[in-house]
């Protein structure tokens, strides 16, 4: 793959035209998983600096596009994500009544409400929540692949866990055994606070076709997210890096400004572009309307309890 620009711009792999073939139908369903995620952790955020919220929390703030856009094209898969997994949670479908009882430490809670933020799964869709060391679900995933059930499997994982051993071991064991895994990185260039520059010199797109997988490096337009997971999820195993901007501090609703670029802004004007503004707003609409009567329900009931 050539790229005229630099990674770290949201232009980066793009392929001119995607969201002009799309049909309105598959935009406006890939928006709505977007604007989901994006107003549960708008609420979330919310509900932690109101202090309904007291454990640690990992917002995906700025990274909704990635997990809405593969799972467009991942139904069925096992999905195995990391501690800032709130948005593939709800992307695949995830039960929302169950994480916010997560959040708010409540026993119907999905992980009994003793997990907090990072350990959230619905086993029901097929979604494994996260230990706490980081990318150690990706060895988990391939496990899970090697097991030979007709499912796929999609994990997730950050920039900073692509450095663990235990994830690039993972990647060789499934280009040898030519295992049906999906590896997703959300690369936010961040690990804690610490940029990718100076942790390391090597590119995992290039070192995962090292090893024998498909693999391409892309910024987080979300039709292009859905592009290569509709064309990788029948090549497997394959990888796809995805170049993402993350909104608020590592942990917690803090915020060091404006990020590199706004990937939901640029979501907004493309489907505006495309004729689909009114039913856009009506969509993000709906989505807060929806997060803010199940936050609400909930809170009600825990005070009630
Ligand atoms: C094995 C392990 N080492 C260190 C940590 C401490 N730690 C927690 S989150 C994190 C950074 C993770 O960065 P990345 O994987 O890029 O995910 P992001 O937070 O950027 O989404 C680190 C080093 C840990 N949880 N597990
Ligand atoms: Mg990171």
């Amino acid at each position: 793959m050539t790229h005229s620009s630099s990674p770290r711009t949201p232009n980066f792999g793009a392929i001119p035209g995607l969201a002009e073939r799309a049909t309105p139908e598959f935009s406006l369903a890939l928006f709505r998983r977007m604007a989901l995620t994006r107003a549960f952790e708008t609420r979330a955020r919310q509900a932690q600096a109101d202090q309904d919220v007291r454990t640690l929390i990992y917002l995906c703030l700025g990274e909704e596009a990635i997990s809405a856009g593969i799972s467009m094209h991942a139904e069925g898969a096992w999905v195995l994500g990391q501690h800032r997994g709130h948005g593939t949670y709800l992307s695949f479908g995830g039960n929302m009544e169950r994480l916010i009882d997560e959040l708010l430490g409540m026993p119907s809670g999905c992980s009994s409400g003793m997990g907090g933020s990072p350990p959230i799964h619905d086993m029901e869709k097929g979604i494994v929540g996260h230990s706490g060391l980081i990318g150690d679900q990706v060895p988990v995933a391939v496990g899970m692949a090697m097991a030979g059930e007709a499912r796929k499997v999609v994990t997730f994982f950050g920039d900073g866990a692509a450095e663990e051993d235990y994830v690039l071991a993972s990647l060789g064991t499934a280009a040898s055994r030519k295992l049906p895994i999906l590896f997703v990185c959300e690369d936010n260039d961040l690990s804690v606070l610490t940029p990718t520059r100076d942790r390391r010199g090597w590119d995992l797109a290039q070192v995962a076709r090292g090893f024998g997988l498909e693999a391409v490096d892309i910024a987080d337009d979300p039709w292009l997210v859905a592009h290569w997971a509709e064309t990788l999820m029948v090549r497997l195993p394959a990888l796809i890096n995805v170049r993402t901007c993350r909104d608020v501090w590592h942990v917690g609703i803090g915020s060091d400004g404006a990020p590199e670029w706004n990937r939901f802004d640029l979501v907004r004007e493309k489907l505006a572009a495309l004729g689909l503004g009114e039913q856009a707003a009506r969509i993000e609409a709906e989505a807060r309307d929806l997060v803010e009567a199940k936050w609400q329900e909930r809170l009600r009931i825990r005070s009630a309890s």
